[in-house]
């Protein structure tokens, strides 16, 4: 698996374990250094770290980190905000890496970070991790308003809508997406997901989602589960596939 190390045990010789590399990323994001974060992810892809390795060991740990600087009033949102774009850009280095290993073709799913929320790492990893188990995804960004994420349901007919959210105030936005999805006769057509460090499955089923995620591992057990429960396959472009209603607006 690594490439030019040699190891006797847990004994590294001659170079450095690759683990220490992404301890490295781990630090770097956490102090905003942006060309070292961006250095240190390819240089992890190099010594052979899988990407999934490379996001849970090193980048999830770094925003971790982060959160808990901010909550101590170490760090303010300038400093939030350039880890936020060291994050972004290692993510973007991963990306290709962990799209290379998609397996077979399992449904499209539309996704955003609901509206009056600019909150988007989480939703990025999710969605990088969806990509990488066949998901085809069209992600609407941040502060996506009810209407877009109709409009786009009725255009591009998914198998999955999924929302994400981590601002406590915009939780409220999640419950008005699927009212809205109702409105336009939507609801039983695309099967709801949502996630964020604020929803449980609670708050889940009161707002009529189909399922909830606790985090991107979670979220793709549910989001195959969801497509598991679809009759008579999948077609690629359309309702076709569709489960019949269930009953009024669901
Ligand atoms: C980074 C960050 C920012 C960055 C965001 C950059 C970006 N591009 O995302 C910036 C600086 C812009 C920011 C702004 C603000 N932030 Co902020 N931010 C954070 C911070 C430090 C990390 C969030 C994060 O990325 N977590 C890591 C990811 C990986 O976790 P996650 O999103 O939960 O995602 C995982 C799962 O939830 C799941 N998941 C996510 N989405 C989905 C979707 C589906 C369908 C599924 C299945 C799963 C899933 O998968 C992910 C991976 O496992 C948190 C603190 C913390 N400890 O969380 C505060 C935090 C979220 N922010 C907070 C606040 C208050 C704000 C501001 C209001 C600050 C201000 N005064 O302006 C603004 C919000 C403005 C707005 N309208 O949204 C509060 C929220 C408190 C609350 N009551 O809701 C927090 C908790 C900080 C705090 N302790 O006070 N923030």
């Amino acid at each position: 698996m690594i490439k030019n190390n040699i190891s006797y045990g847990n004994v590294w010789i001659g170079y450095d374990h690759p683990m220490k590399s992404i301890r490295q990323l781990e630090c770097a994001i956490v102090k905003g250094d942006i060309n070292r974060a961006t250095a240190l992810t390819g240089k992890c892809l190099q010594e052979g770290l899988h990407p999934s390795h490379i996001i849970e060991q090193g980048i999830l740990r770094a925003i971790e980190a982060v959160g808990e600087k901010w909550k101590t009033y170490e760090y303010f949102i300038p400093n939030v905000l350039v880890s936020a774009i060291a994050t972004k850009l290692s993510l973007n280095i991963l990306q290709p890496a962990l799209i290379a290993l998609r397996p077979r073709y399992i449904g499209k799913a539309v996704a955003g970070t609901v509206r009056g929320d600019v909150h988007d790492i989480g939703k990025n990893i999710f969605l990088m991790f969806m990509e990488a188990n066949g998901f085809e995804i069209i992600d609407l960004g941040i502060d996506v308003a009810p209407e877009h994420f109709v409009k786009t349901v009725k255009k591009e007919k998914p198998d999955l809508l999924l929302l994400s959210c981590l601002y406590t105030l915009t939780m409220h936005a999640m419950e008005d997406t699927i009212i809205a999805l109702k409105k336009a006769g939507l609801k039983g057509q695309v099967k709801i997901l949502v996630g964020g460090a604020p929803i449980t499955s609670g708050f889940a089923d009161s707002i009529g989602a189909d399922a909830f995620g606790i985090d991107a591992m979670e979220g793709i057990k549910k989001a195959k589960e969801l497509m598991a429960g679809r009759k008579g396959g999948r077609k690629k472009n359309g309702f076709e596939s569709r489960i019949p209603s269930t009953g009024p607006g669901h």
